[in-house]
């Protein structure tokens, strides 16, 4: 027989296996509430007093962090990045702009094509970049940026648990203790970048679904046809198969090594102090440690590939 509300016992709308527990709708809203308020409190994320910047992408996860974000008392607004991936950026900027737009908020945004002249595709075609790492670079830079630009204390991020366990397992199977060191929650600002924050960290792909749906969000159903065959989708399935088996294993993995495991690989105190310090790009003035910020030699490097008279050119 299935399981009855936990809190009222009342009917379900969901079963979270790795919590034990069937919530009905209003306890199930009220559980993902106190899930992200937790993180936020725990990890020090931020206050009532900041003014939060939200990466919005249309998806369920970015607007499940801005719906929920909202209902917390939180000063936010919304940035959505036109990336240039054909139907999938068009849906994704229509659909930030619907939400924005019903709950009357301010939603900025930027197009990589009509304001930096490249897209993601045009970006990697050619090249033997793998397309996530040129668009996540160009979406932290201009994250950074528009907080910059706009006095934004934070930048939040819609990574869910779902998200976070896949990148520890990929960071673990290859033993790259230089992400493990980095792979926080919240990262605190320095050197010239906010502070960004992942508040969704406690609730999984198939809870923020349900919370768009449960409370009417439009969200875009389509995955990113760039990121079909990356490591990250195949940690994901890994994950998944062992989550089917044993329950609340993504839980235990993730939260377990933010507990126990990060603290052995954070660097100390003085090595952090006696990093180089950062000098501005001498094309955008972004905070980088070589001349020119990684964003803009993927910008000049694209406008090269573009340039037919100057094709086969390698930038060294
Ligand atoms: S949008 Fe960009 Fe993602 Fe598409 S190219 Fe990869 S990083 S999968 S969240
Ligand atoms: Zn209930
Ligand atoms: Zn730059």
């Amino acid at each position: 027989m299935a399981r009855r509300c936990r809190v009222c016992k009342g009917a379900p709308v969901i079963d979270l296996r790795q919590h034990n527990a069937a919530f009905c709708e209003e306890h199930f809203l009220r559980f993902c509430r106190t899930q992200v308020s937790k993180t936020i409190e725990k990890h020090t994320m931020f206050d009532h007093d900041d003014r939060l910047l939200v990466a919005v992408s249309g998806g369920k996860d970015s607007l499940a962090l801005w719906d929920i974000l909202l209902e917390l008392g939180y000063n936010t607004e919304g940035l959505v990045i036109g990336l240039g991936i054909g139907d999938y950026s068009s849906q994704s900027t229509q659909t930030a702009r619907r939400f924005a737009r019903e709950r009357r908020l301010v939603l900025h945004e930027v197009d990589l094509e009509a304001e930096h002249g490249f897209t993601i595709p045009g970006a990697v075609a050619g090249s033997s970049r793998v397309p996530c790492s040129a668009c996540g670079l160009s979406k932290r830079h201009l994250f950074d940026r528009v907080a910059r630009e706009h006095g934004f204390d934070v930048v939040v991020t819609g990574h869910n648990l779902d998200d976070e366990a896949a990148v520890l397992f990929g960071n673990v199977l290859r033993w790259q203790t230089d992400y493990l060191a980095r792979q926080q929650p919240v990262l605190p600002a320095g050197d010239g970048f906010p502070r960004k924050a992942k508040p969704l960290v406690r609730l999984g792909e198939r809870e923020t679904a349900a919370w768009c749906v449960l409370r009417g969000i439009d969200y875009v159903l389509d995955e990113c046809p760039m990121a079909e065959g990356n490591n990250h989708l195949a940690f994901k399935d890994a994950l998944n198969a062992l989550e089917e088996r044993t329950p609340g294993t993504k839980q235990d993995f993730y939260l377990g090594f933010l507990r126990q495991g990060f603290e052995h690989f954070a660097p100390p105190d003085a090595e952090v102090s006696a990093r180089a310090a950062l000098a501005a790009c001498t094309s955008c003035g972004a905070p980088t440690a070589g001349e020119r910020c990684p964003f803009c030699r993927l910008r000049d490097n694209a406008a090269r590939e573009s340039t037919p008279i100057e094709l086969g050119r390698k930038d060294h």
